[in-house]
């Protein structure tokens, strides 16, 4: 397995809608082996091929707290088939805009389809932080992050803060 750098914002290649998997074979069961190890490294719940510079629709998602606790969630293709009509805010972070963090309104509950790293049709109806870490996993795979999801003057001031700490990484 491999730890693969994260992209940061602002970077084109956050901004791009990635392209469906033909099948889930050998490569695309590496990449998200390798994108779970990546995830647990950074730390974070969740990761989207974008996010690794990987333009396909692939996903990986833990919310179990410890080591012992892990349940990996590795997806393919993930289809939102129901949201509910009940909407709820979370605090969202993300690996690719680092350091910051906003409240973002999402459905409550959804239902998604997907295949897993077998390349099996799978349905899981959630609620709570992973339906929204799903639910933000799925935006990366449309070019969209958290951030497009506040308002436009908490995005510009995130947005410019990043760019200057790009910068000033850059100087050193
Ligand atoms: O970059 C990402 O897409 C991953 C992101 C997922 C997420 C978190 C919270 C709300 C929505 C989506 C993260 O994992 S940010 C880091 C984080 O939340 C975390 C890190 C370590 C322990 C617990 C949480
Ligand atoms: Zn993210």
């Amino acid at each position: 397995m491999a730890l693969l750098p994260i992209l940061t914002a602002p970077d084109p290649r956050l901004k791009t809608k990635a392209k469906p998997v033909d099948r889930v074979d050998d490569e695309i069961r590496r990449l998200m082996d390798d994108m779970l190890e990546t995830m647990y490294d950074a730390p974070g719940i969740g990761l989207a091929a974008p996010q690794v510079g990987v333009s396909q629709r692939v996903l990986v998602i833990d919310t179990g707290k410890t080591e012992a606790d892990r349940k990996p969630i590795r997806m393919a293709n993930p289809e939102i088939v129901w949201v509910s009509e009940v909407d709820s805010s979370y605090e969202e972070g993300c690996l690719s805009v680092p350091s910051h963090y906003a409240d973002v309104v999402r459905p409550a509950q959804v239902k998604v389809r997907y295949l897993d790293h077998q390349g099996e049709i799978r349905e899981i109806e959630t609620d709570g932080l992973l339906a929204t870490v799903v639910q933000h996993e799925m935006d990366h795979l449309d070019g969209v992050l958290f951030i497009d999801r506040i308002s436009s003057l908490k995005r510009n001031m995130i947005l410019r803060k990043l760019v200057k700490s790009k910068k000033e990484e850059a100087a050193v």
